[in-house]
């Protein structure tokens, strides 16, 4: 007899699943194993909250259906801050969750799971019968690959352990081409931009996952347009001299100004949600918008649209491209030398500022330029959420869109570390840095271990000011918020050095070269970098976003 356990893990690894994060327990236990004996490597979280966002984060670096398995009850339940998460970010990933059976209803692991993932925004899917276990899998699989959801597959032990049909094999799934928006729609935007001087491309995720990076930059040039990317694809223009980098709270001075001057905004795959445009902000009233989209309800959702092109970026960039020949349009006069040194010089390095350090403390923008000097350029950085992310995000330079996963879409504090690992996981190549606050770090705690026990090639810099910063400054005009947003310091060098990793204590520059140190023999093994940063300097992205509230 052939379980249907193990019918699940055939078809997974006939999907080429090749990786697996999760926390085992006894309802899991044969659907993962049976993923190992066919070569999937299984990755233990020691917290499911931190398994999800692995996977979650593995799936955003990889552009795979990130796979995530937990035991019934309390192992699901833990997952459903990260499933949140996934869900607002539109993540594919795979939730194998065991189930008690459906007679059970005295079992202490009984929850209502589906309803569970279905208030967080993940798609509920279900092992409905041993009958119906293939076809189950298969279309949870697919769901979470096209529909780009987290889909929580749960698998009823009784289920589980029933025999199933001899064939476990599933009809592989159709190829998708991306959809080509409609001859009008082109033209329309090609006309609006006849009569732009100054147009600016934005890109956002949708361009990533179309793979429209290259079109786009010709469009560019074809146009004489500026660049810039929304956060969660930062570098996806890294290194050519007409991106403005990151739209938003992030956005230079320089660049922000610029974005304003714009008179049309071409978004790819970017909702300009209020993160994006600063609460319109950065978007001139007076600019003509296109947004390009494959989903229609997401046109116009945040901000007002002129004209709507649906279809995938990559496609629209082309079709653009073709007709922009067509009616013979002319580029735009916005491009000039002086514009080039004007753009290369407002980037954020170069922007001065007075340095709060103080020989006891740190300036967190000290603290970001230097490991951005330090650390070699062939990175990826991942964030958790606090006031200190914009950091990293402005000084701390990525080489590409994949290589910066900014898990933001819920706004939870404590996914950073677990986002690293999943990270690393993906590109074992790269060294990853974990940028966290002190409040995040402690509270994905339980991942340090994970990066110890996989020796990831990992730099854990915690921005530590000792407080959950941005609160402290939420709530400054309203007087002292000391104890209830203010702790005594950690030591996070003591607690790496108890989990087996490298560690250093950093006050001052000078400092940081014990990571020197560890990039020059080859960064093997994870390193935590325990900073200690001055509360003094208030980032001005987020006194933006108190001011939007
Ligand atoms: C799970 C969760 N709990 C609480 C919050 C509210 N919150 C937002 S930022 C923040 C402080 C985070 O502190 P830390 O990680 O030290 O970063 P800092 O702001 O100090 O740079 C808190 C508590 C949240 N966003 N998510
Ligand atoms: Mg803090």
């Amino acid at each position: 007899m052939r379980p249907v356990y193990d019918a699940v893990a055939e078809v997974l690894a006939q999907f080429g699943v090749r990786c697996c994060f999760g926390l085992v327990g006894s309802g899991n236990f044969h659907v993962t194993a049976g993923l190992v004996r066919r070569g999937c490597r299984f990755v233990a979280a020691r917290h499911e909250a931190g398994a999800i966002t692995m996977a979650d984060a593995y799936a955003r670096v990889t552009g795979e259906v990130g796979v995530c398995s937990v035991h019934q009850g309390p192992g699901f339940t833990n997952t459903l801050t990260g499933l949140a998460e996934a869900a607002k970010s539109r993540s594919a990933v795979l939730v194998l969750a065991a189930d008690v059976a459906a007679s059970a209803v005295t079992s202490n692991f009984r929850v209502d799971q589906a309803q569970l993932a279905a208030a967080v925004g993940a798609v509920p899917e279900r092992l409905h019968s041993p009958r119906s276990a293939v076809a189950d899998t298969a279309r949870a699989f697919w769901r979470a690959s096209v529909e780009r959801r987290p889909v929580v597959l749960s698998m009823p032990l009784d289920v589980q352990n029933a025999a199933a049909p001899e064939l476990a094999r599933a009809p592989d799934p159709p190829a998708l081409r991306p959809s080509r928006p409609s001859e009008e729609s082109v033209r329309e935007a090609i006309r609006v931009l006849g009569r732009s001087s100054r147009p600016l491309i934005l890109a956002g995720r949708g361009a990533l996952l179309s793979g429209a990076a290259d079109a786009l930059e010709r469009l560019s040039d074809r146009l004489g347009a500026l660049l810039a990317t929304t956060a969660v694809v930062n570098g996806l223009f890294a290194g050519n001299r007409w991106s403005l980098g990151i739209a938003g709270g992030f956005a230079s001075p320089v660049a922000a100004r610029l974005m304003r001057e714009a008179d049309a905004v071409l978004a790819f795959g970017a909702s300009l949600n209020m993160w994006t445009t600063r609460h319109g902000t950065l978007i001139n009233p007076a600019a003509t918008v296109v947004q390009v989209d494959t989903e229609p309800q997401a046109i116009g959702l945040h901000h007002p649209v002129h004209v709507a092109v649906v279809g995938d970026a990559r496609e629209a960039a082309l079709a653009l491209l073709e007709e922009a020949d067509r009616a013979s349009l002319r580029p735009s006069p916005w491009r000039t030398p002086e514009l080039e040194r004007e753009i290369a010089q407002g980037r954020w390095r170069h922007v001065p500022y007075e340095d709060a350090s103080d020989g006891t403390v740190l300036d967190p923008r000290t603290l970001s330029i230097a490991l951005d000097e330090i650390l070699p350029p062939e990175r990826v950085v991942a964030t958790d959420s606090g006031h200190f992310m914009g950091f990293p995000a402005m000084y701390l330079q990525v080489p590409d869109a994949r290589s910066f996963v900014f898990t933001q879409g819920f706004q939870a504090v404590g996914l950073g570390l677990a986002t690293a690992v999943g990270a690393s996981v993906a590109r074992p190549d790269r060294l990853v840095v974990a940028a966290l606050g002190d409040g995040g770090a402690l509270m994905g705690l339980s991942e340090l271990e994970t990066v110890a026990r996989l020796g990831l090639r990992m730099l854990v810099v915690v921005y530590n000011d000792a407080a959950y910063g941005a609160e402290v400054h939420h709530f400054r005009p309203e007087g002292p918020a000391a104890g209830l947003v203010q702790f005594p310091d950690v030591d996070f060098a003591a607690l790496a050095r108890a989990a087996g990793l490298r560690a250093a204590t950093a006050r001052r520059v000078e400092d940081l070269e014990a990571v020197r140190a560890w990039v020059a023999e080859g960064a093997r093994g994870g390193m935590v970098v325990d900073a200690k940063v001055t509360p003094a300097v208030v980032a001005e992205w987020l006194e933006d976003a108190f001011r939007g509230h």
